[in-house]
């Protein structure tokens, strides 16, 4: 088993010996896991073009390391616990002997309607275990998923699914969440309308049971396919640096890319990550809320947990239903070890008051882990105290999508924690602050530009079609090193504080939205001419989405229009992107070059006049007045 580090002193020598020969370090790693053929080198890499590849020439399949390789000590152990939507629903287990069984069922039923090794599929799914089971099932024959969020539009998946040229899409009939069904298999059918002609099959798996219309050819239906096939399937030999996954992530610029990972070094860092971060330990039931369509539901619901062979449980519903204590309850009923969300989930629930936690017992978990932005005092304090009634360590972890694990946390019960701070990188990981005119800093108490130094085995390799795109976004702002897009402070102990974003990106609930596809979206409206939109601080949502939009006729009714503009946001990315507030503006401030100047909307959105900075260079300085003015009649 790979290591677990129980102390300071050991925490502080694994560090000093991961960097000083980081392949030794990660190949004691590795080895741990199954290999069908060893590497024969644990390491190459550039970052000018990029390069990278870890365990070269190793074989294996990430499932028979989640599942087979638990079967022998345990079979019937539970691997996986689901939670419904409704609360009087029963939940669902399955063992790792029962999860071996379905999984192998879903590759074979895969196998049979002509996926094979390295064809893409899409899944669109709310939180049912078919979406676990399918993914798995994927890797298993080495087919390449794609998990596409089910709260984005039928345009955004559609873009997606001709990305990556998905030759299946996998999908319910419905979404039940809280008091709503929201369909599903509908917005699949339109965005396959949009010109998806990778797409040979739609297989449905049948959740609310309210109908839904089948396409003859090409629709078919899950209980059909799947149960009847044998519940055995050789795995497929993949090679290390094989693709695994593609998830696509919003980036600076209109299109989101596609972040690609593969099969050895993901596995080997997402279960180093999951048994350090979480102190898993037998037995432990451990419960991350996020959503498999991001990353955090990829490496730390399915991949890390399994592949340390933990109990891993995934949660249909929404924290407030049937009411806020949801999220409580289930820790109580099913004695939650390990908890871990987001800081938008903390702050809206402790704003429906501390009677709801009270309510439950809560006294199993152990660790409290937060991901997605950064937390502020206020909900950490309250996540301290109500949650872990002060003898639970939260683990605040930094990572991305393109990192595929957790690159900065405490170690819970290791670590003096600091509120606020994401504390010190995991071994391996090299972090370092840049200034502006791209040198290190070596202070260090500092403030800077976060990047990373040395690759480590789960960073991205490329983005799916475009490799050129990757590099310009992650490796050519400071050459030799791969850039966050973080900015980041550091204290005289050299633990690190997560400060956001310092591009373009929106972090709204944790979920990354770029200014420019929401600003593309609401060009899309028939009387929209230009619009510029910014993040703001928002009380529960972390950022807010602020847009500041030219007309090309006069809006009389401006609570109507917002409405129009949240129609077709929604319709182009999906109800996530909706902006908080609109404001009606006749100009945008340019410099000569035609660039808005964010900066100085995103203080007028901030409610933060005073100080503009300098707007000299500005084209037309005249119209920052104007705007400043009419903020109040934002709606
Ligand atoms: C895992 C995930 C990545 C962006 C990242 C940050 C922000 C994530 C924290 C955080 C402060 C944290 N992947 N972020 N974790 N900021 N403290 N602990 O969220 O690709 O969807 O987003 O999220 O800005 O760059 S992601």
């Amino acid at each position: 088993m790979t290591l677990k580090i129980k102390s300071l002193t050991q925490y502080k020598n694994t560090y000093r010996e991961s960097v000083q020969k980081p392949e030794k370090f990660w190949a004691a790693q590795a080895r741990t896991f199954q290999w069908r053929k060893r590497w024969e080198k644990v390491l190459d890499w550039n970052f000018d073009e990029p390069d990278i590849k870890w365990f070269i020439g190793g074989k294996l399949n990430i499932t028979e390391n989640c599942l087979d390789r638990h079967l022998k000590k345990s079979r019937n152990k539970i691997a996986l616990i689901w939670e419904s939507n409704d609360p009087s629903q029963p939940h669902k287990e399955y063992t790792y002997g029962q999860l071996y069984e379905e999984v192998c069922q879903c590759a074979n039923a895969l196998k049979a309607m002509g996926i094979k090794k390295g064809d893409r599929v899409c899944f669109y799914m709310p939180m049912v275990p078919e979406l676990t089971i399918g993914v798995l099932a994927c890797a298993r024959i080495g087919a390449i998923h794609s998990v596409v969020f089910a709260g984005f539009s039928a345009n955004a998946l559609a873009d997606r699914i001709k990305d990556a040229q998905c030759k299946m899409v996998i999908c319910s009939d419905y979404n039940s969440r809280g008091a709503k069904n929201i369909p599903v298999k509908a917005v699949v059918d339109e965005a396959l309308r949009k010109g998806c002609r990778s797409v040979k099959t739609v297989l449905v798996q049948k959740n609310t049971g309210e109908s839904i219309r089948m396409k003859k050819g090409r629709d078919r239906w899950w209980h059909d396919e799947v149960p009847k096939r044998k519940k055995a399937c050789d795995a497929e030999e993949m090679d290390s640096e094989d693709l695994l996954f593609i998830l696509y992530t919003s980036g600076s610029t209109g299109k989101p890319k596609g972040v690609v990972h593969t099969c050895g070094g993901y596995m080997v860092y997402t279960a180093f990550t999951f048994k350090n971060v979480f102190q898993y330990e037998r037995g432990d039931i451990y419960w991350c809320t996020a959503d498999i369509g991001w990353i955090t539901g990829h490496s730390y619901i399915i991949y890390g947990p399994l592949l340390a062979g933990a109990t891993t449980m995934m949660f249909e519903g929404v924290p407030t239903y049937p009411n806020a204590g949801r999220f409580w309850h289930v820790c109580e009923k099913h004695r939650v070890n390990q908890f871990y969300t987001a800081p938008t989930a903390i702050r809206a629930l402790m704003a429906q008051g501390d009677e709801w936690p009270a309510h439950y017992d809560l006294s199993s978990i152990r660790v409290l882990g937060t991901v997605g932005e950064p937390i502020n005092e206020e909900a950490w304090n309250w996540y301290n105290e109500k949650i872990g009634k002060g003898q639970a360590p939260i683990v605040d972890t930094w990572w991305q999508t393109e990192t595929g694990g957790i690159l900065i946390s405490p170690l819970p019960g290791l670590h003096k924690l600091k509120p606020c701070y994401a504390m010190l990188p995991m071994p391996g990981i090299q972090p370092c602050l840049m200034d502006a005119n791209g040198k290190e800093i070596r202070k260090r108490e500092a403030e800077g530009l976060l990047c990373i130094k040395f690759p480590w085995p789960s960073m991205i390799r490329t983005t799916y079609g475009d490799h050129e795109r990757c590099r310009q976004t992650y490796f050519s702002t400071f050459p030799g090193m791969y850039f966050t897009g973080d900015g980041a402070k550091r204290d005289s102990d050299g633990a690190y504080r997560i400060i956001g974003r310092v591009d373009d990106v929106i972090n709204v609930s944790g979920h990354r939205i770029g200014t420019a596809e929401v600003e593309n979206a609401i060009n899309e409206h028939e009387d929209v001419i230009e619009s510029a939109v910014v993040g703001y601080p928002h009380r529960i949502k972390g950022q807010g989405i602020y847009g500041f939009v030219i007309a090309g006729k006069k809006i009389t009714n401006a609570a109507k229009f917002k409405k129009e503009v949240h129609a077709v946001v929604t319709k182009v990315i999906g109800p996530i992107a909706k902006p908080d507030k609109i404001q009606v503006v006749s100009g945008l401030p340019k410099t000569r070059s035609g660039k808005i100047m964010r900066r100085i909307l995103r203080k007028i959105a901030a409610g933060d006049t005073a100080n503009l900075g300098d707007t000299s260079t500005l084209l037309n300085p005249e119209i920052v007045e104007e705007i400043k003015k009419s903020a109040a009649q934002a709606v």
